[in-house]
């Protein structure tokens, strides 16, 4: 039977089209997501032949988070790094495996753009072949590096994620709504399959690693209580481990992820600038919600690059139950 061809939207097009719609636009933000796409598939090439080429493990450092360095966390970052070094678009990497930002521009002052990223997020999944992510949040170089870095998530101008997992995709935006492409590794290329993608205001899915039930704060019990002692419950739980796969799912089938404070740790585990921030602007371009529980994720202005945060992210009624739980306490 003839099969009709099928047209193929690839990253690349569909990028320049969105950009003939802003004659005003330069194409620079295009060139930093075009590479963002050579990134996510110089990442997949590690994560494919890691088992075979011995890439699982620790390196034997340890990152400025404390956290043990794995080899391929080290080669997403130098993925990253490289991919930005001197082509003249973006003045600074700042990374969850680097203490300090690094300058990846001969002139940094001409530099339009500055980007943040969780190389490897979910690198515990690593070594057990499970689903892991990349995370991206790009801003605006506004005079000083400082200056341009400790803003709220609000002044991103794009965000967006890499997932590895049983297919590569790359989920992007820039302020116009949801775009999501999946890795043809045939033709190598990043291919659309979700335009705009809507997020339904409320959802079926909860993710969060209840093992922490005991050490979370009242209201972070008090709601999780509520929504899974609710008679016509239809929440399901669902928690990779990996806080790109959880979200992906969330943005696909609402609900709700949580990596809440704890009694002993106010301000959380996840890193604002460079995991809740874009994650929280992907939600809320897809008409859902990011949240600290008390006040919105992108209105907060972190005080240092690295810098933690309670996080819970998702559909707009689950996300307004849970800042209610706060309200009460
Ligand atoms: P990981 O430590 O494996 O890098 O970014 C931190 C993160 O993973 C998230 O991806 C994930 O949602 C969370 O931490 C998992 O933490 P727990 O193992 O404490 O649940």
């Amino acid at each position: 039977m003839p099969t009709t061809p099928k047209k193929y939207t690839t990253l690349g097009r569909y990028l320049v089209q969105r950009q003939q719609g802003h004659p005003e636009a330069s194409g620079e933000l295009t060139r930093v997501l075009y590479q963002i796409g050579v990134v996510a598939k110089i990442i997949s090439g590690y994560m494919r032949r890691a088992a075979i080429e011995g890439l699982l493990g620790y390196t034997g450092e340890v990152n400025v988070q404390g956290e043990e360095v794995k080899k391929l966390d080290e080669l997403g970052n130098s993925a990253f790094v490289d991919a930005f070094e001197y082509v003249d678009i973006v003045g600074a990497i700042v990374s969850e495996e680097m203490e300090q930002p690094v300058i990846v521009s001969s002139d940094f002052s001409r530099e339009k753009y500055v980007v943040l990223v969780d190389p490897i997020d979910g690198s515990s999944n690593l070594d057990v072949d499970c689903t892991v992510g990349s995370i991206f949040s790009i801003r605006s170089y506004s005079g000083s590096l400082e200056k341009s870095l400790l803003q709220a998530g609000s002044t991103q101008v794009a965000a967006g994620y890499i997932m590895y997992g049983s297919s590569v995709l790359l989920v992007y935006s820039v302020g116009d709504g949801v775009h999501s492409f999946v890795l043809d590794e045939q033709i190598g290329e990043f291919v659309l399959d979700h335009d705009d993608i809507r997020m339904s205001d409320q959802g079926k899915i909860i993710s969060t690693n209840f093992a922490n039930y005991s050490k979370w704060t009242p209201p972070v019990r008090e709601f999780f209580d509520a929504v899974t002692g609710e008679l016509q419950n239809h929440y399901s739980l669902r928690y990779s481990g990996a806080l790109v796969a959880d979200l992906h799912q969330i943005l696909h089938r609402g609900g709700i992820y949580a990596y809440p404070e704890e009694d002993k740790k106010p301000q959380g585990k996840l890193r604002l600038l460079y995991e809740c921030a874009p994650l929280a602007m992907i939600a809320e371009q897809a008409g859902g919600a990011g949240t600290s529980g008390k006040m919105r994720i992108n209105d907060i202005r972190p005080e240092g690059i690295h810098q933690r945060v309670p996080f819970a992210v998702g559909s707009r009624q689950e996300i307004q139950k849970y800042e209610t739980a706060y309200r009460r306490r």
